[in-house]
């Protein structure tokens, strides 16, 4: 058990339905705390180094035309196990099979608009902060 910090993001989708007030939203009620926001475009060079893991998959393109297609709003939240529990109320990545309750089972259905990113592991959340907040 311990606090951690972890980076969190409504991607365009989210962004462009409308959907930021009630990711927050839920990341409040949990108890987590917002200690950083901004709202940005993110360049192909930035969604490279997001996504680093990713740019051999076949998915990458998409994936990057996705990412820097309209704002986004990047956050940095806090608390108890923030990094496992930011994971768990977005749901697992593919909306279609994200179960209800969770920010992607409750609000998507394709495997690329599937409305937040949280880090994955302290490694991960250490460098995305960096990457958007350092
Ligand atoms: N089109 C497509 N997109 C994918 C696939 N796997 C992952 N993605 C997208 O790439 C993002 C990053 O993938 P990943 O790190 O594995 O998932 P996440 O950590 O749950 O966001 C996901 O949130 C999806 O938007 C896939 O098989 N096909
Ligand atoms: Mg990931």
């Amino acid at each position: 058990m311990a606090t951690e910090s972890t980076f969190v993001m409504v991607k365009p989708d989210g962004v462009q339905r409308g959907l930021v007030g009630q990711v927050i939203s839920r990341f409040e009620r949990k108890g987590l705390r917002l200690d950083r926001m901004r709202m940005l475009q993110i360049d192909d060079e930035l969604a490279s180094r997001h996504y680093a893991e990713h740019i051999d998959k076949p998915f990458y393109g998409e994936l990057a035309s996705f990412i820097t297609s309209g704002p986004v709003v990047a956050m940095a939240w806090t608390g108890e196990s923030a990094i496992s529990v930011a994971r768990t109320l977005m749901g697992p990545t593919n909306p279609a099979e994200a179960p209800p309750g969770t920010i992607r089972g409750d609000f998507g259905l394709i495997i690329t608009e599937n409305i937040v990113h949280g880090s994955d592991s302290s490694t991960s959340a250490d460098r995305e902060l960096g990457l958007f907040f350092g």
